[in-house]
């Protein structure tokens, strides 16, 4: 997937430090997401504030992961991770139906931030490999997606297994910054 990187991102290759945060609650599939696409050391981190921050660099680009949901204490330092952010990827797992409803809770809240008000969101609805996982759509419904305004998003089927829409996604998120950035 390294070479693939540079493709896609060759537009924000070069240019200043952009950032991509990878979202969603514990367990949804982040972090195998971000060994998936191969893109380096992934460096775990954890900040005296306590909570954990894994990170990629791939040249100018930084990923950075983190769980969402639980601790209401530590929000705030979360902020510390948002200037420079060109697009949040939030990952679901569409098999975790009992915790969709805080999935979407939490998406809505860490939206609503000021400084993440200009990036750009693709959604992928994971673990489509599992029985009874919900597809784009009802993913889509179940986190209200309808109600993004002023924002480029999208959302795509993806699992680990065959890596199927990883790809995808992640043309669609290239192809969207190219276009936001010039
Ligand atoms: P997180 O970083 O969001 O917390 P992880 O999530 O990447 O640690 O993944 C959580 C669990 O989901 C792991 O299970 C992982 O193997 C599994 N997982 C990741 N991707 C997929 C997928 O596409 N399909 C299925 N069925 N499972 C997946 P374990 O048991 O290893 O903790
Ligand atoms: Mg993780």
């Amino acid at each position: 997937m390294g070479t693939l990187f540079t493709r896609l991102f060759s537009s924000l290759l070069g240019s200043r430090e952009a950032r991509i945060l990878v979202l969603g609650l514990d367990n949804a599939g982040k972090t195998t997401i971000l060994y998936r696409l191969q893109m380096g050391e992934v460096v775990s981190t954890i900040p005296t504030i306590g909570f954990n921050v894994e990170t990629v660099h791939y040249k100018n680009i930084k990923f950075q992961v983190w769980d969402l949901g639980g601790q209401t204490s530590i929000r705030p330092y979360w902020r510390c991770y948002f200037p420079n952010t060109h697009a949040v990827i939030y990952v679901v797992d569409s098999s975790d139906t009992d915790r969709i409803l805080i999935a979407k809770e939490e998406f809505h809240s860490i939206l609503g931030e000021e400084e993440l008000k200009g990036a750009a969101v693709l959604f992928f609805a994971y673990k489509q490999d599992l029985p009874g996982a919900l597809d784009d759509a009802a993913v889509s419904e179940a986190l209200e997606l309808h109600k993004i305004k002023n924002r480029l998003w999208t959302i795509f089927k993806t699992c680990a297994v065959k890596g199927e829409g990883l790809f995808e996604g992640l043309e669609w998120l290239s192809n969207t910054l190219k276009s936001a950035t010039g």
